[in-house]
């Protein structure tokens, strides 16, 4: 895994849910021939199960840790919910990708590791310097998302009242955003952002 990635936190989170022990390995960000090793291709995050087998979807990890023990997503899924899910990362990429390399993560412990990302990834998204320049510009494109989920949410303890799927797509996308520092999330998302953190034994990232 990676500690800044959304996707890993989704298996992370279910697994915290339910007080299931997963052994995390964090890999630097050019580390390539690890996960080539394992599954063949370059990709984040890799499960590799109890007998040895190694999975590559993070909904696929997710429902396989559900299916452990006693049900924990019991509650219904909201289309509408799925649909924000999907948006959402694609509005938050220009103020979070210039930032991951700037909390000490340990994916980028190395000069090599961090030049590796900031190279991939100033190819994709633009200029690191460039993009957090223009921060208040991004924050202001992005409230009215936040603001849709605002008037999403059921409860501080579960997106539709009762945990489901949707809040594994959920609370990772907000750990994420929550690392631009100036980012004020609307009340009832700062609730369910503080609630579901605490309840699943997680601090925030920092934010910069
Ligand atoms: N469908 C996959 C998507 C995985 C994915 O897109 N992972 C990204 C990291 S967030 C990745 O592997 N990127 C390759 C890279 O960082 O080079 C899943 O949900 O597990």
């Amino acid at each position: 895994m990676f500690e800044h990635c959304s996707l890993c936190f989704r298996v992370r989170m279910i697994a915290a849910l339910k007080r299931l022990h997963l052994q995390e390995t964090v890999v630097l960000d050019d580390d390539t021939d690890t996960m080539v090793g394992l599954v063949g291709r370059r990709v984040i995050p890799i499960l590799v199960k109890d007998d040895g087998q190694p999975m590559l979807e993070s909904m696929d990890m997710v429902k396989y840790i559900e299916g452990r023990g006693e049900a924990v997503l019991t509650g219904p899924e909201r289309p509408e919910v799925a649909a924000w899910a999907d948006t959402f990362p694609s509005r938050t990429a220009p103020l979070t990708m210039p930032r991951y390399p700037l909390l000490g993560l340990p994916e980028f412990a190395t000069v090599a590791a961090l030049d590796h990302y900031t190279l991939r990834k100033r190819k994709t998204v633009g200029d690191f310097v460039e993009l957090r320049a223009n921060t208040r510009t991004y924050l202001s494109e992005l409230m009215p998302s936040l603001e849709a989920l605002d008037r999403l949410i059921e409860n501080p303890l579960a997106v539709n009242g009762t945990l489901s799927l949707d809040d594994i797509r959920v609370l990772p996308l907000l750990r994420s955003a929550a690392v631009v520092k100036g980012l004020r999330f609307p009340g009832k998302v700062r609730d369910y952002f503080e609630s579901m953190m605490s309840r699943i034994g997680y601090p925030p990232l920092p934010a910069v």
